[in-house]
């Protein structure tokens, strides 16, 4: 059995790496993101297994996701090659050096395909963790139900579920994204959100106030990621906070994933939820400081680095 199951979608990505607009002969770097790939390769750099479920288009973006997803030492045995269309991808220019524009082509696309019969319910049943998205739900009518037979699957055995708010505006209106949600609160253990997001489901207020409105709606653990400040929870009633590490900023795209992979993987160690606040803290800082919505994560050995006061270790 594997630790950790996840589904959505994962994208090829071409990354402008330059400032200014894309053109012809504008140096980029070709890559791939995806929420929920990017907190399993997070999980397995920690050394925790983790099963992406997913579908990829039979062409050479396909090839590249899972031949990298492999490499990271993700199960991809139960990704679907759909045949009928290609991979989605998304282009990111560097439009000035302080703003960022993401278009995505996904619509109809292979991984907003899937289905329900893409979840293998007896896999889900086996894990220790299932992790979904708010992504996943906004891809298709299919890919909504998908998300719902494996949170069943889970939730019929006792699989504890963990569900990350991830709010893509582009995707859908707050009022749609916000009943949905709802749903998967309620039917969550642990959930991460930021705080916009959380107020799309219960009433705006205080840090305390809202996470604690969500843990109302069921879930034993609500986790608020605020960026630089760092993170707060409630568990099982009790409230506490870590800040953040003081790191150069280089790419925010990914934080919010390697938070959820750190603090997934000092659940699965048994760490109390202050050591869960502090490696899913650690593995931001991570992100944040290194290109790449996936890249910059870290490996179990290397947790400990910023802890570090010199900048080079020799
Ligand atoms: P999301 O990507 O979901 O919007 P956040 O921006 O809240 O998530 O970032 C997730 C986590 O990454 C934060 O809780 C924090 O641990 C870390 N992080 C984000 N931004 C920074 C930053 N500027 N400096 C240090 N850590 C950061
Ligand atoms: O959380 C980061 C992901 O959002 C990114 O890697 C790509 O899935 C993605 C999206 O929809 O933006």
């Amino acid at each position: 059995p594997v630790d950790v199951v996840t589904l959505g979608e994962t994208m090829a990505l071409v990354a402008a790496t330059t400032t200014g607009s894309f053109a012809v002969g504008a140096p980029a770097r070709i890559s791939f993101g995806g929420a929920e790939t990017n907190v399993a390769i997070g999980l397995s750099r920690l050394g925790h297994s983790a099963t992406w479920i997913g579908r990829l288009g039979a062409d050479p973006l396909g090839h590249l996701v899972k031949d990298a997803l492999r490499g990271e030492g993700v199960d991809v045995s139960h990704v679907r090659t759909d045949t009928e269309v290609p991979t989605g991808l998304m282009l990111r220019e560097h439009r000035t050096a302080d703003r960022v524009r993401v278009s995505y082509y996904r619509r109809g696309l292979a991984g907003s395909r899937l289905a329900p019969a893409d979840v293998d319910t007896d896999l889900v049943a086996a894990a220790r963790v299932l992790h979904v998205s708010g992504i996943t739900p906004a891809l298709s009518e299919s890919a909504r139900a998908a998300v719902h037979t494996a949170v069943d699957a889970a939730r019929a055995v006792g699989v504890p579920v963990s569900f990350d708010f991830n709010y893509r505006a582009a995707l859908w209106s707050v009022t749609e994204a916000g009943a949905a949600f709802r749903e998967l609160v309620a039917a969550a253990d642990l959930v991460f959100a930021g705080d916009e997001e959380a107020a799309m489901v219960v009433p705006a207020g205080s840090v305390e106030e809202v996470a604690k409105e969500l843990a109302a709606l069921g879930p034993a653990q609500v986790v608020l990621k605020r960026g630089a400040a760092g993170a707060y929870a409630v568990v099982d009633g009790e409230s506490f906070t870590e800040p953040a590490l003081a790191v150069s900023l280089i790419d925010p795209v990914g934080a919010g994933d390697a938070f959820v992979a750190g603090y997934l993987s000092a659940t699965l160690d048994g760490l109390d939820p202050a050591q869960r606040l502090r490696r899913g803290n650690v593995c931001g800082a991570f992100a944040v400081s290194v290109a790449g919505d996936w890249e910059g994560l870290p490996r179990r050995s290397e947790l400990a680095t910023m802890d570090a006061t010199e900048n080079v270790a020799r």
